[in-house]
């Protein structure tokens, strides 16, 4: 009894370790699986229906399995309908991160895929994040997707990614944004974070 008792402390103990050393940052609903979802829905800026994200600066698309998953059954097209309302339509959605250690590299890894549906072949996408500090430059990226030759079945996701130095000093902000006009843009899905060390 004893023995089993002791071999238990010390399973916990190791369990307790391994969360330690493993523990960091992480994307809250990467996959943008939660929220209140009921059928493909634009969500205006400010909204906050996916769980751990706010839309801005303007709509986008939360949409399910009418086209091809990378991850799950839901994803984001980052262009809304805006161009219908004379808004921009160019969307984008956001996260503050937590968990970050000042002097460290991380990196954002997301999946990225285009509309096929309409609008330019290429499209392209700003990943920005950083802590968005009056008088400074955040690091950021571009990323291009071309749609020619896919469809809905066969969206042809591919892996991104963007790394960057945390200095400290708050939470930074990690921002997609999509760089088209119109109502098909680029979508995301799968959005994780990790710790590099080395860029
Ligand atoms: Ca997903």
């Amino acid at each position: 009894m004893k023995r089993s008792s002791k071999a238990c402390s010390f399973g916990v103990l190791l369990l307790a370790c391994w969360g330690y050393a493993f523990a960091g940052p992480t994307i809250i609903n990467g996959s943008f699986e939660e929220g209140g979802f009921a059928s493909r829905i634009t969500l205006p800026a400010g909204s906050t229906v996916i769980s751990g994200w706010v839309v801005l600066p303007a709509e986008i698309d939360w949409v399910d399995m009418l086209y091809e998953p990378s991850d799950g059954m839901l994803m984001i097209d980052l262009n809304g309908g805006g161009a219908e309302l004379g808004v921009d339509p160019s969307g984008g959605i956001v996260q503050q991160l937590s968990g970050l250690k000042a002097g460290r590299w991380y990196r954002v890894l997301f999946d990225m895929a285009g509309n096929v549906d309409g609008g330019e072949k290429i499209k392209n996408l700003k990943v920005v994040v950083g802590l968005r500090l009056p008088g400074t430059v955040d690091p950021q990226s571009n990323f291009r997707f071309n749609t020619e030759g896919l469809s809905r079945t066969d969206m042809g996701w591919r892996k991104k990614h963007i790394d960057f130095f945390f200095p400290g000093g708050g939470q930074p902000i990690l921002e997609f944004r999509s760089l088209e006009s119109g109502n098909f843009g680029p979508f995301i899905d799968n959005v994780r974070i990790r710790r590099i060390w080395n860029p």
